[in-house]
Formats: structure tokens, sequence, C-alpha cells
């Protein structure tokens, strides 16, 4: 039946294409999440070896209206929470508190990175390799009290500027 075989040949080929479509797409939509009442910049979550339970997950957040970051949540680990780094002046010790609600200021940029806020993964499931991608949902509360959810695909990397080294420095 030559038909139905080209037939068949003819949608596994569309289905091939439509596949390509829809990475492009997201990745895409993870590169540029501007349209949303939040801009998501710089996602990165850092990589970890096998054993390690918790990593952290940075971003710039900017919200187009005085919004709260109200929640996050990954399939890659059971905790997901937003924290604060903090060094107490008295010894130098790093301190860690979670964050029930980030505020996140009309138009202004909120930076998650290392030894500030951030996204705290803990009891992790996998390591998260590097070059991989971890999906993430954020959930934000606007100046009424409306919930929304932004998802997320979070590259693993080991550093903000990735396994690109660091740009020397001419003096
Ligand atoms: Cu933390």
């Amino acid at each position: 039946m030559p038909t139905i075989e080209r037939f068949a040949m003819k949608s596994r080929a569309i289905q091939a294409l439509l596949t390509c479509a829809t990475v492009t797409s997201t990745l895409f939509l993870t590169a540029n999440v501007h349209a949303q009442a939040v801009a998501v910049k710089d996602a990165w979550a850092r990589a970890t070896v096998p054993g390690q339970m918790a990593t952290g997950v940075f971003m710039t957040l900017t919200a187009k209206d005085s919004t709260q970051l109200v929640g996050v949540s990954t399939p890659a680990a059971d905790v997901a929470e937003v924290h604060e780094m903090k060094v107490k002046s008295l010894g130098n010790v790093m301190t860690m508190r979670a964050l029930p609600i980030l505020d996140l200021p009309a138009g202004k940029p909120v930076e998650l990175r290392p030894g500030s806020y951030h996204i705290m993964l803990m009891d992790l499931k996998t390591p998260l390799a590097l070059g991989s991608n971890v999906p993430m949902t954020l959930v934000f509360k606007d100046a009424k009290g409306a919930e929304s959810r932004m998802e997320l695909k979070v590259p693993v990397n080991t550093s903000a500027n990735g396994a690109m080294p660091a740009k020397a420095h001419s003096h």
C-alpha cells in the first residue's frame, strides 16, 4: 500500500517539523518573557553534584505594575523557597531566611543573585546537570490580590555567565 506508506512518512515529517517549532517557541519564551506582567531576565540555576541536596536559582524580575512573588515550585525539588541572604555583622556569618513574599515594585528590577535574594531548591530529586533546564513555576500576586503563574525553563549553569570564561580585566 504505497499511498498509505507515503502518507505515514509525510505525517512523520510534519510531526518532526511541529516538534521543532514547539521547541523553538519554548526557548524563545524562556528568553523573552516580556509580554508578561513580570519580565524575567538572566535566569540560571546553579549546577549540583550527586549527593548535593540544595542549590540556588537566580534571575532579575521586573514587574510592570507593583507585584509580589508569593510562590515557587519545581518538579526538580521537594521544597522551593524565596530566600534572603545576609551577612550578620557580628562574626561575618552568612545567614539565610525564607521570605514568604518578595515585593516587586513597579518598573524596578529586583535582582536574585548569589549572596542576596535567591530561590532555594531543597531536597533535590536528581542532581541539576550543567546544560540542562529546570522547569519552574513562579506565582505572582498583583495589587488587587489576583494570582498569576509563570512557567519558566531555567538553564543550569555554574555561574551567571555560564561556561564562558570571565572577561579578563585589563589594567
Ligand atoms: Cu537559601
